[in-house]
């Protein structure tokens, strides 16, 4: 168990004790929310000198984050004029945020160490339930984090991994909410006029979560619509993103890791065809 100790508050959160009552006592807590609210929140999972690491290697690497400014549809794919105008495939808005992708971590970052260990991925999977469950093999995306400065916005998007944790580093002074449509599609079935419906502002299935710095939330990204509001005020914000899956080997369209981290490399293309869920992206 390298070095986990300075990074997770164990002593709350037990997930290297897999055995005792306090583990089996969170993971029911965990499911239980996961299934209510589609989401979990652990607060004060990261210990304060930990955050403080994360945070500086992010500053450390602010050169190396890819900035984005572009419009896009919540599957991050090309515009198809085939389909009428109010399809959730041809709304786009306009995103502007940066992402320090998983190539650009440093050597032995906390992150990588977090994300990499048995007992992170063992967690994950007891509390959401899914086996097995892996890391993903995308290289861009696995683990980045995710910067925001003031003005930028994040619109509503489905990921292309199934599960992602979200750990905030620093907070916005106003405004960067996490929000999200629980369980907005599955596998079966797209839901496009509820997805149409929460684009164009309906907010009766919207949750607005208010993040704090070591906080850790778990959600089903590929299945439930979310966005992060506008930030507001000088404080930048910078959140970490570890994701998980149900398909070892599947990687991000490369259209959608263009769109999304800025490139995409020789793995996104040779895996292009791999049989996915059914789902658009
Ligand atoms: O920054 C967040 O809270 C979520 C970011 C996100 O949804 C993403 O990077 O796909
Ligand atoms: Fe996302």
């Amino acid at each position: 168990m390298k070095n986990l100790e300075n990074i997770i508050n164990l002593n709350e959160y037990p997930i290297n004790q897999t055995n005792s009552d306090e583990y089996k006592k969170l993971i029911e807590k965990n499911k239980k929310l996961l299934d209510q609210d589609g989401c979990c929140v652990l607060p004060n999972f990261i210990k304060t000198q930990s955050l403080f690491k994360m945070k500086e290697e992010v500053e450390r690497n602010l050169k190396k984050i890819h900035w984005t400014k572009d419009s896009h549809n919540p599957y991050f794919t090309k515009d198809d004029p085939e389909l009428s105008k109010d399809h959730p495939k041809r709304i786009f808005t306009f995103r502007e945020s940066g992402y320090l992708n998983s190539d650009d971590l440093e050597t032995n970052s906390d992150l990588d160490t977090l994300y990499e260990s048995d007992e992170m991925l063992k967690f994950v999977s007891d509390s959401l339930g899914v086996y097995p469950l892996y890391k993903w093999a995308d290289p861009l995306g696995k683990n980045p984090y995710s910067v925001m400065h003031e003005d930028h916005y994040f619109p509503w998007h489905f990921d292309g991994n199934e599960f992602t944790l979200s750990i905030l580093i620093q907070k916005a002074d106003k405004g960067g909410l996490f929000e999200y449509s629980p369980d907005l599609r599955n596998e079966n079935n797209e839901n496009f006029d509820e997805v149409t419906k929460v684009l164009r502002g309906d907010r009766k299935t919207v949750i607005s979560l208010d993040l704090k710095p070591g906080d850790l939330q778990i959600f089903k990204g590929r299945f439930s619509m979310h966005r992060v509001t506008k930030i507001e005020g000088k404080t930048s914000r910078y959140i970490a993103l570890p994701t998980y899956v149900k398909d070892p080997y599947r990687v991000n369209k490369p259209e959608h890791s263009k769109q999304v981290y800025g490139k995409a490399l020789p793995i996104h293309f040779e895996r292009n065809n791999t049989k996915v869920d059914g789902l658009i992206d």
